[in-house]
Order: C-alpha cells, then sequence, then structure tokens
C-alpha cells in the first residue's frame, strides 16, 4: 500500500508541475506535443522528415529526451531547428520538471511548435504529463499489430497514432487494419496516419494536420 500511495503523490506532484508548464505554453501561444514510442519506432526520423517540411512555415523547437547521448538533438539541429537534449540518466520518461527546466533555453513567445521527442518506452512516458497539448504515438509495424492489446495505455493517451515504417509490410506479419480497430477501440477520436519516413508515403495527410493544430491553438 506504501508503494501504491508514493507512486501516486510522485504522479500529482508531476501533474502539478505540467499545470504550470501548460500555463507558460497557453501565453506563449506555442503548441505542444509529446511524441512517444518504442525505442527506435522513428521517432527523431519523423521529427526530421516534418521539419523539411514545416520549417519555413513556423518557428520550431524541440526537446530531445534520451537516457544518454546527443545524437538525436544533433540531427535535429542539422536541419537549422534549436534542440535541446535532456539525459535522464536512467529513468524511462520525461516529466514536468526536466521539460520545465529545458524551456529556459527558448524563447517560447518566438515559437510555434514545441516537440517533446520522449524516452523511446511504451509504457511510463503515457503516464506522465509535462503540459503538453497532445500526446502524439508512433507503432512501427514490425513491431506487431498486438500493441495495443498490450499496451493500451499509450493508446488511450494519443491524440494521434502514427502507423510508421509501412514501406516494410510486405517483410513483417502485420496487419494495419488490426492495428487501427484495436486503437479505435481504445480512442475513438484517435486520428490515425499510415507513414513511411524514408519512402515519403502518407508524409503530407500527417504535415497538414499537424499544421493545422498549430493554426487552431494560434488562434
Ligand atoms: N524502413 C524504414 N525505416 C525507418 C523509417 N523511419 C525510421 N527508420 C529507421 O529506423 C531506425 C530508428 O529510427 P529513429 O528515428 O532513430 O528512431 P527513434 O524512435 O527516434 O529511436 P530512439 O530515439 O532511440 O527511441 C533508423 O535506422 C531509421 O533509419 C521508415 O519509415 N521506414
Ligand atoms: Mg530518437
Amino acid at each position: 500500500m506504501t508503494t501504491v500511495r508514493v507512486i501516486r503523490d510522485i504522479l500529482e506532484a508531476n501533474d502539478r508541475i505540467a499545470r504550470d508548464n501548460a500555463g507558460l505554453f497557453s501565453r506563449s501561444g506555442v503548441f505542444v506535443i509529446n511524441l512517444m514510442s518504442s525505442p527506435g519506432a522513428g521517432k527523431t526520423t519523423l521529427l526530421e522528415r516534418t521539419i523539411e517540411r514545416l520549417a519555413q512555415r513556423m518557428k520550431i523547437g524541440v526537446i530531445e529526451g534520451d537516457i544518454q547521448s546527443s545524437i538525436d538533438a544533433e540531427r535535429i539541429e542539422r536541419h537549422g531547428v534549436k534542440a535541446v537534449q535532456i539525459n535522464t540518466g536512467g529513468a524511462c520518461h520525461l516529466d514536468g520538471n526536466m521539460i520545465r527546466d529545458a524551456l529556459d533555453e527558448f524563447d517560447l513567445d518566438t515559437l510555434d511548435l514545441l516537440v517533446v521527442e520522449n524516452v523511446g518506452n511504451l509504457v511510463c512516458p503515457a503516464e506522465f504529463q509535462v503540459g503538453e497539448d497532445m500526446k502524439v504515438m508512433l507503432l512501427s509495424v514490425t513491431e506487431g499489430d498486438d500493441k495495443p492489446l498490450k499496451y493500451p495505455l499509450m493508446f488511450q493517451q494519443s491524440r494521434a497514432l502514427v502507423i510508421h515504417k509501412i514501406d516494410l509490410l510486405p517483410y513483417v506479419n502485420c496487419s494495419v487494419e488490426a492495428i487501427e480497430q484495436r486503437a479505435r477501440a481504445l480512442r475513438n477520436d484517435i486520428e490515425i496516419f499510415q507513414v513511411s519516413s524514408t519512402r515519403g508515403d502518407g508524409l503530407e495527410p500527417w504535415v497538414e494536420w499537424l499544421a493545422s493544430q498549430v493554426a487552431n491553438k494560434r488562434g
């Protein structure tokens, strides 16, 4: 029972910080997404392709979360976008406090879109708010179509699902229809995109939808 209470206290404390972050984001009019997936599902690659298509239209900032290294932040900065790397030193998710500290590196008033790339993990990131407007998750077709059944919270928490690496569908035993049906059973308003970031399929609908979300917040 003690363990349960400790976890609940941690989550409540985090929610308070996340609400403060959300207030900062609202005052600045910056739209914030929390990008989540298993390790290697393609978060950074999708982000690179997205930045290439949106950077002329809006000012973007990125916070990269990894247990160690600054590889992902370096990849993003090659596209001329400011990226701040957070190293969690072992923690499997980002929390509100880590994001609050990273925000000091940005002039939020000048940003339209802030993307938080979470630590690769299909469990913990779903439990922690960071003040984001929405969570977005990627599921690579190489991970299998049973994942909504096994990791439901992730899908319930996500406003959008990118079914990723669809160029690999001929080589893997995975039904996109089954993923879609199982994800919608968990959250019926989930927006679903089928994307290959390497081949380019499905990037435009994803990018245009994201741009419309940013524009909505800007009013
Ligand atoms: N075939 C294929 N490979 C892809 C696609 N997108 C990314 N990859 C490859 O998948 C691997 C992992 O991509 P990343 O973008 O680093 O994945 P990530 O989710 O950011 O990884 P972590 O940050 O370590 O969790 C790389 O070798 C990419 O080239 C895709 O659409 N199709
Ligand atoms: Mg990455």
